[in-house]
């Protein structure tokens, strides 16, 4: 079966040491469903077993790079069952988890708007380049919700905690070219030298020191003192709660209905 057969919602592909990875649902701003997950866990096993790859670039299709959850997602509906930390802990966890541990360098590609998770899952790779028509919006607390998919984590290591904050709190959404200034992201290029140039980076990464970069990365990431688990294991526990709150529910009904939530701090 071809790759392009054996997925629905992502693409895979190989050739020269480089696995490319493209989140592909264009019409829904490549959200996450629970089919992206397992599809993307799976493809990701896939490079954590083929040493002949040495390079992962991970990217979106259309004009977005990933909308964060699919909001209109049956299993994310607001209600007295929804266990939005059982989610994290089975699809968002794991997905950030794997994407750290593979010892071959990892790079984001972003080619438009990374939001909610999306964004912080765009910040778990080792590199991230962006087009300059592409931003990054902390999108959660429109939703009555928290950061999450290693975001509480990330962005104060990344930006430094006011940063980091004014990023969650107000959830503005900032371009590449400020992203870059602060350090979000290691280069902005031109929209249409995104792909040509981080292709070339790849490649040249392909054929470098392999166990070099494993160590470098496996040094860099325990450098960062806090454990990323303990991170995401609160953000379970908090980001649960928030999924039963009124806020949440409130959030959700507004993004679908494009009207301005009425939020009430319950
Ligand atoms: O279980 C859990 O919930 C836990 C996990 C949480 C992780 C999270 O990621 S929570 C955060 C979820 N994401 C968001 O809140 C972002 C929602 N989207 C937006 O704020 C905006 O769409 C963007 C800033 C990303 C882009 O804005 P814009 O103006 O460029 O595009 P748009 O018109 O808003 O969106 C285009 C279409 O995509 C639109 O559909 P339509 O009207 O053409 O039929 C829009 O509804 C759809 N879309 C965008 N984001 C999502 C989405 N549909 C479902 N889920 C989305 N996240």
């Amino acid at each position: 079966m071809s790759d392009a057969q054996a997925y629905t919602t992502i693409e895979f592909s190989a050739a020269d040491g480089v696995a490319e990875l493209t989140l592909n649902r264009p019409a829904r701003l490549n959200s996450f469903t629970a089919t992206m997950h397992a599809e993307l866990r799976g493809a990701l096993q896939r490079v954590a077993a083929d040493p002949t790859l040495r390079c992962l670039v991970l990217t979106g299709a259309g004009r977005a790079f990933c909308a964060g959850q699919d909001l209109d997602d049956e299993a994310v509906r607001p209600g007295p069952d929804l266990d939005i930390g059982r989610t994290l802990e089975r699809h968002y966890a794991p997905l950030v988890l794997a994407l750290r541990a593979l010892p071959l360098p990892v790079i984001a590609a972003v080619n438009g708007v990374a939001a909610g998770a999306g964004a912080n899952v765009a910040f778990a790779c080792d590199l991230v380049y962006a087009a300059r028509s592409a931003s990054f919006i902390q999108a959660f607390a429109k939703i009555g919700l928290m950061p999450d998919a290693g975001g509480t984590w990330f962005l104060p290591r990344l930006v430094g905690p006011q940063r980091a904050l004014g990023l969650a709190l107000l959830g503005e959404r900032i371009d590449a070219a400020r992203a870059e200034s602060w350090g979000l992201v290691w280069q902005c290029v031109d929209d249409a030298e995104l792909m040509p140039t981080v292709r070339a980076v790849a490649a040249r990464l392909a054929v470098g020191p392999t166990r070099a970069y494993a160590s470098t990365k496996q040094a860099i990431h325990a450098a960062t003192a806090g454990s990323l688990q303990a991170s995401l294991d609160l953000e379970r526990d908090l980001q649960r709660a928030l999924g039963r709150s009124e806020d949440f529910r409130e959030g959700v009904a507004a993004f679908a209905a494009k009207r301005a939530p009425q939020f009430r701090g319950a």
